[in-house]
Formats: C-alpha cells, sequence, structure tokens
C-alpha cells in the first residue's frame, strides 16, 4: 500500500484475542435483518406513473431524475406509520439477532437530523420525530444489536452530484466530502452508539484502500467495539472486520467472520411492481446453507415509506421464526464440519464435538425416495444414535458412511433435522 500524506497505510494494531471478543456476538448471531429505507421508498420504484427497471433504491440513477426533480420528494418521505417496536419485534420472533439500517443510502438523504446537511429526516422538515433513536430504543429493549448502514457514494454532496448520471464525472473536493463523511459516522456513533457500521459503494473509482484504512482506524478510536464491515475499504482485498459476500453463498467454511446479504424478493428498496417474493423454503434453506459455513445471513426487508411493511415480508419472517424457534439449537450450535457434499441437504457438527464424541445436525432439504438417507464420506463408531425430534431412529452403516431410516420422521416444509450423536467419528 503507498503512503499519501495524512492517511494511515496500516491498521492500528489489535490483538488476535481482542479481534476475536470484540467479533464474538456477531459471529454467534448468525440471522440479521437489513432494511433499505429512504426517499426512494416514496416511489416505490415508479417514475411518472411506469415501473423503473432494477433496484428501486437506484430509481434516482435508472430514472434519470434530476436533483432538482429528487430533493422535493423527501418532502413525503414522512414514517408516521413506523412502529420501531414491531418491527424489532419482527425481527426477533424470526430469530434474528441484529438489525442494520440504511441511516444513508446512495441517494445521501439522512435518516437523522445531521448537522452536517439538509437533506435529512428531522428538524426543519415537518417530521421530527427521532426514529434511529426510537429503533436504537428498541433493539436494546428487545436484546438485538442496532447497525447502521452508510453509503460512501452520495449523489446529494457536492462533491459528487454530477456524477449520479454518469459514472465517468470526475468527483471534486474528495477531501471535503471525507470530512462530511467523518462527522455524520461521528454523529452516528454519538447518538446511537452502533454496534455495526456497515459501510457500501467501495467500488467507487475515486475510493483507495488507503481512504478505507483510514476511516476503519478513525472509526475505531471513536467506537473501539464496533464491528465494521469490510467495504469500508476494497471489499475484494480488504479482511476486517468481516467478509460481505453478495447474493451468493462461498463454497466452503471461510477462515475470517463473513456475513452474505439477501433480499425478499428482488429490490433492496420497496418496489411496488416487485412481486418476486423468494418461499419460505428457499428463505430458510439459504439461511442453513451460510451458517453451516461459519456466515451470517442478513436479510432485507423494504417498507414502505410511511414505515409500514408489505404484507409478504411480515408473513416471510412470521414463517422463518416458526422454523427457527422449533431449531433453535441446530441453528445456533451450528459449526462448520469438512465432508463431502449430500446431495439431500447440509450438515454440521454440534459445537464442542471432537472426533471421539460429539454430535451431527442433518438438514434434510430434499426427502430421499427410498426412505433411507445415505449419509455419505463419514465414518461413525457402533454406538452411535441418530434422532429425529429425541426419537431414535433405526441406522445402519454402509461402505459410504451410514444409512438412517426415515420412516417414522414427519419430513419438515423447509429443511428437516436430525441429530447423530457418536461415540467415533473420522472422515472417510
Ligand atoms: C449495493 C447497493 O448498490 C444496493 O443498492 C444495495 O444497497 C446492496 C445491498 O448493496 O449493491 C451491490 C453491491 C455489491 C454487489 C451487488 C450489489 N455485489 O458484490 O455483487
Amino acid at each position: 500500500m503507498g503512503q499519501s500524506p495524512g492517511h494511515a497505510a496500516e491498521l492500528l494494531p489489535e490483538s488476535d484475542v481482542a479481534h476475536q471478543q470484540r467479533m464474538q456476538w456477531f459471529t454467534d448471531a448468525k440471522f440479521g435483518l437489513f432494511i433499505h429505507y429512504g426517499v426512494y421508498s416514496t416511489l416505490g420504484g415508479e417514475w411518472k406513473g411506469k415501473p423503473v427497471p432494477k433496484y428501486a433504491e437506484w430509481i434516482q440513477r435508472w430514472g434519470k431524475i434530476t436533483p432538482e426533480e429528487y430533493i422535493p420528494l423527501s418532502a413525503d418521505f414522512r414514517p408516521d406509520a413506523l412502529d420501531a417496536d414491531a418491527w424489532v419485534k419482527r425481527a426477533k420472533e424470526a430469530g434474528m439477532k441484529y438489525m442494520v439500517i440504511t441511516t444513508k443510502h446512495h441517494e445521501g438523504f439522512c435518516l437523522w437530523d445531521s448537522d452536517q446537511t439538509e437533506f435529512d429526516l428531522g428538524e426543519g422538515t415537518e417530521f421530527d420525530r427521532d426514529i434511529l433513536g426510537e429503533l436504537k430504543a428498541a433493539c436494546d429493549k428487545h436484546g438485538l444489536g442496532f447497525g447502521t448502514y452508510y453509503s460512501i457514494i452520495d449523489w446529494h454532496h457536492p462533491s459528487q452530484r454530477a456524477r449520479q448520471a454518469s459514472n465517468q464525472t470526475p468527483m471534486h473536493d474528495k477531501e471535503g466530502y471525507v470530512n462530511y463523511m467523518k462527522a455524520q459516522l461521528k454523529e452516528l456513533i454519538e447518538q446511537y452508539d452502533p454496534a455495526v457500521m456497515w459501510f457500501d459503494g467501495d467500488w467507487a473509482n475515486w475510493w483507495t484502500m488507503e481512504d478505507g484504512v483510514d476511516l476503519y482506524n478513525y472509526l475505531r478510536e471513536l467506537s473501539p467495539d464496533m464491528v465494521i464491515n469490510n467495504r469500508v475499504a476494497k471489499r475484494k482485498q480488504f479482511k476486517k472486520d468481516f467478509g460481505t459476500p453478495e447474493n451468493f453463498t462461498p463454497g466452503a467454511a471461510m477462515d475470517h467472520a463473513w456475513e452474505s446479504c439477501w433480499t425478499v424478493n428482488h429490490s433492496w428498496g420497496f418496489k411496488k411492481s416487485d412481486t418476486k417474493w423468494k418461499s419460505t423454503e428457499v428463505l430458510i434453506q439459504k439461511l442453513v446453507d451460510i451458517v453451516v459455513k461459519g456466515g451470517n445471513l442478513l436479510l432485507n426487508v423494504g417498507p414502505r415509506a410511511d414505515g409500514s411493511w408489505p404484507e409478504m415480508s411480515i408473513q416471510q419472517l412470521e414463517d422463518m421464526g416458526r422454523w427457527t424457534s422449533a431449531h433453535a439449537e441446530a441453528l445456533r450450535e451450528a459449526e462448520f464440519i469438512a465432508l463431502p457434499e449430500q446431495p439431500w441437504g447440509r450438515v454440521a457438527q454440534a459445537k464442542g464435538s471432537k472426533p471421539e464424541k460429539g454430535s451431527l445436525f442433518l438438514y434434510v432439504f430434499d426427502w430421499p425416495k427410498s426412505g433411507k438417507l445415505g449419509l455419505n464420506g463419514i465414518r461413525l463408531g457402533q454406538a452411535d444414535v441418530s434422532t429425529f425430534a429425541g426419537k431414535v431412529l433405526a441406522a445402519s452403516h454402509t461402505k459410504e458412511g451410514i444409512s438412517i431410516d426415515l420412516s417414522s420422521v414427519e419430513a419438515n416444509d423447509y429443511a428437516t433435522v436430525l441429530r447423530v450423536d457418536y461415540k467415533t467419528m473420522s472422515p472417510q
């Protein structure tokens, strides 16, 4: 990394132990709520009566809406129906342990009353509730972590305003903008003490690795325990504090904390025409797939401008909650184990398992036609016991591993969980 004036080239030192302690709650959380909410929510993905293609939070760009047209829309952004307690309860009942809300997306509008801009919610507007404060309080009350998303790209700030129409426009007064970001981030930390700071927009060609390292260090000093995602810098290379692969799941466990974000339909921000709702089966299987590989799922909902949620999203979270509460152990105690892929689903080991004694969780997605589940690539001792909901299942040893009789097992619509307690185990 090159050194440029005023920029630290290196991260502030932190011991592995301190890092691990700071990250523990996040690694244990497994499941969180993402919220995309801003002025774009007022349009619901439509401009001049027509749906605009792609993500609704990008409507200013894809709908070629000028700042003169876009800025006044903020007057229509009034979250009168926002019930912070209800939002957080929905997340909690779904099995989520934290939330992250877009406090400033690429449009540049701020969901709190910032001293740095008038393009915000709060004083000077007709709506003077502190919605971030309400959400933070509700998270504290219900025991969830409160996180703030903050976009590096800002189509409202004078440094970049012209760029939303063309990616080629050079950015000007970068230093002024970096100071603006730092002042705003300090406000967020002082006012809401976020557990997670979730950056986005790291791909902007004017944002360098050194800029990211400098910003990371600045935040680390302001908030020693805050967890910061890797999009603070160039996410493909930057490792701290957690990786953020998007809309795909890495094929194997990674050596660092990671979180994959998904949305319940296609768009992140509220979009009236977006009916591509993911089924609960897809969502639960995605959660399991991520968790057995050691990651977190950050699942996004796009509320309407008034703060109400699309009915389908309320339903999706309720359905997920039924599964996560019935399978809390298989969700919370799951740890990565290197085994060959099983065609019917996923496998994890229970926390604390050792080759000489432990447990496996089997998550059956696709029911084997034979009624027998082959767990392959593993050798278990003679004393192993396979169970479903505490009920012992007949199992036999095969050349490939073991075969479990499913005839007394009641299939779950999303993922059926079996448990195998073994006395000795070795991968084949
Ligand atoms: C970004 C935003 O542009 C988008 O509006 C939304 O907020 C999303 C969560 O993040 O979009 C991305 C960023 C990275 C990838 C895809 C979309 N990616 O790495 O595939």
